[in-house]
């Protein structure tokens, strides 16, 4: 049974987690918070990580593109070539241009700690010229590649609710407002995997707030 590790609260982790309950693969969820994560399975100590009959791998990219080799029922990936880069380009934009720059910001955003002004100045120039580039990849009808649920959105759901989130919190601008993301995800709200997803970030959520605490 293949296992995933890591936990809830993390957004790898679920875009991960997301893919494999709308593929229907059936896993279980070992618990590894940063700092007991297993190093021989993740040697960054970063999660998600994967662990298979054949041995462990990281990164959440690889292991979306495992699954869809490995199980191929409810493809998340178009068969067509083409399609299925632009996909992929989908969730690299998110990942990397979005995500990965909006992060930058999290510890004041989310944690509580200081970012100072002029990294916010940089972080917010450079989310200003990415998030113009994504919206002119992004479809939105009603799925992020176009008619068919894919890995774009399992990285969408995930990610880009919490840059938008950032984004408001710090420079008091939502900086993803020209997209249609309310009606994105409310209507991705309606699919269980999401519903799923969410319910158990937010118990996850407490948990690890109280960890921190405590
Ligand atoms: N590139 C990695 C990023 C994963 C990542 O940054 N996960 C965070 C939790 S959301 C983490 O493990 N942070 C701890 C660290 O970077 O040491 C992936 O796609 O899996």
């Amino acid at each position: 049974m293949l296992k995933l590790c890591g936990f809830s609260a993390s957004n790898y982790y679920n875009v991960v987690k997301l893919a494999m309950l709308e593929k229907g693969v059936a896993f279980d969820e070992e618990l590894a918070w940063i700092g007991e994560t297993d190093k021989a399975s993740s040697p960054l100590g970063k999660v998600p990580y994967l662990k298979t009959g054949a041995g462990a791998m990281s990164e959440s990219t690889v292991i979306l593109d495992y699954l869809e080799s490995a199980y191929p029922q409810h493809p998340l990936v178009p068969t067509d070539p083409f399609a299925a880069a632009k996909v992929r380009e989908l969730v690299r934009y998110t990942e990397l241009h979005l995500e990965l720059v909006a992060r930058n910001l999290y510890p004041e955003a989310f944690f509580g700690g200081k970012v100072s002004d002029a990294a916010k100045e940089k972080i917010g120039e450079q989310l200003e010229k990415n998030v113009a580039a994504f919206a002119k990849l992004a479809v939105f009808s009603p799925y992020l590649a176009g008619d068919t649920f894919t890995l774009a959105d399992c990285a969408g759901i995930v990610h880009l609710p919490i840059v938008s989130g950032a984004t408001k919190i710090i420079y008091g601008r939502d900086f993803l407002a020209d997209l249609p993301l309310r009606d994105y995800i409310k209507k991705m709200g309606e699919r269980p995997a999401v519903q799923k997803v969410n319910a158990d970030r937010k118990a996850n959520t407490e948990e690890m707030l109280k960890r921190t605490k405590g």
